[in-house]
């Protein structure tokens, strides 16, 4: 503003500039270039006794037909306005089957994995294949597998959905198609695609995935919980249970190129021991937890999150988080990493100081 420039003259160029669909950065830089990631998600957790009851009412008053196609309750961060996210690129959904149900077959650009909480006698069929789902298992559809899901047991399933569609949105990238059959034929027999090019033990990363890139899924669509756990158990034992921190990592990995599952998103496993300290950890990025055994707490950005089997939780980027372990404790993860790594600008930071627990998260309960 030169000494000349009146406060008339200004409201005058601005009027103008907005008329003509242009915003001048001046006026909106610090809320575009921010000295470090400022996720509109907030940390937040979704606890399975409030999810499961709402889940199994679903499955007695909504049927799972065309039109609707999935019964699946989405994580809704209460950061996002409303958007049915559980961060800014991720989506997490518990999705429950009854018995004799089936989920119509499609398949959509955005990648999905399923993590398995409870039950028995689901399987997904996926491009023909189809896989058996057990507690603990870890089962991918690919962008653009077709897929659909049968319930052939007795009792209903519940299990963890996770997908990129918030990424595959904001690149307007969606595409979506119905199989012109209820359910895809099934090629070969039940339980072909856990038997990958390569054994079990080479689908896992220890700690992370820190360098292949593949544009390409992996060709390994089943990961069953006998061997993650035999791997966590090889791993702990490898480290005296991960001695500073209590906690031992792998990354399950696409066993030809050693990528993360899918091009946009990292799956891991967490096996955390009761009365030892980690400090706190921030990576760019989000993060969805998911409690597959045992009960403990986190810390996010100062605040306490209870938590036990069945529980989701976030964490949004960059905000600090640290897990403690009650009992002995496994937590099932999903992350955006693959893409950040992709494009150069993946960063983590472990602080030097635990947090100061400040508040604690008490969610809300339906009456
Ligand atoms: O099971 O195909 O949670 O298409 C969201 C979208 C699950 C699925 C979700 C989907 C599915
Ligand atoms: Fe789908």
């Amino acid at each position: 503003m030169t000494a000349t420039t009146t406060a008339e003259e200004l409201e005058d160029l601005y009027a103008r500039l907005s008329k003509a669909g242009l915003r001048p950065l001046w006026t909106i830089t610090e809320q575009l270039l921010t000295s470090s990631p400022r996720p509109k998600a907030v940390p937040w957790l979704w606890p399975a006794r409030v999810m499961r009851p709402l889940a199994e009412q679903a499955i007695r008053l909504v049927p799972v037909e065309r039109g609707g196609e999935r019964r699946v309750l989405s994580l809704a961060n209460p950061g996002l306005d409303g958007r049915p996210y559980a961060a800014g690129t991720l989506w997490g959904a518990l999705q429950a089957l009854g018995p004799g149900e089936s989920a119509p077959a499609h398949r959509h650009t955005p990648g999905a994995i399923r993590f398995v909480l409870a039950g028995e006698g689901v399987w997904t069929t996926v491009d023909g294949e189809a896989c058996a789902m057990g507690p603990g298992d870890l089962i991918l559809t690919p962008g653009w597998a077709w897929h659909d899901h049968t319930n052939g047991g007795d009792a209903p399933m519940f299990w963890f959905d996770g997908l990129d569609l918030p990424m595959i949105e904001a690149l307007d990238g969606i595409f979506f198609e119905p199989h012109p059959e209820a359910r895809q034929p099934v090629r070969g027999p039940h339980d072909s695609a856990e038997h990958g090019p390569v054994d079990g033990t080479a689908a896992f990363a220890a700690g992370q995935v820190t360098e292949a890139l593949d544009p390409a899924p992996s060709p390994l669509l089943v990961y069953r919980w006998a061997d993650t756990d035999a791997e966590l158990t090889r791993l702990a034992a490898a480290t005296d249970a991960g001695t500073d921190t209590g906690m031992v990592s792998l990354e399950f990995t696409n066993p030809v190129s050693g990528a993360s599952v899918l091009p946009t998103l990292a799956c891991g496993m967490h096996r955390i021991v009761p009365g030892r300290n980690m400090l706190p950890v921030r990576r760019s990025g989000n993060t969805v937890y998911v409690v597959f055994r045992g009960e403990g707490h986190s810390v996010m950005d100062g605040r306490r999150f209870d938590w036990q089997a069945g529980d989701m939780f976030v964490a949004p980027s960059w905000v600090p988080v640290e897990h403690h372990a009650a009992t002995p404790a496994d937590l099932f993860s999903l992350g955006d990493t693959p893409v950040l790594r992709a494009l150069g600008i993946y960063r983590e930071e472990t602080l030097a100081d635990p947090q100061t627990v400040t508040s604690t998260f008490a969610p809300e309960e339906p009456s």
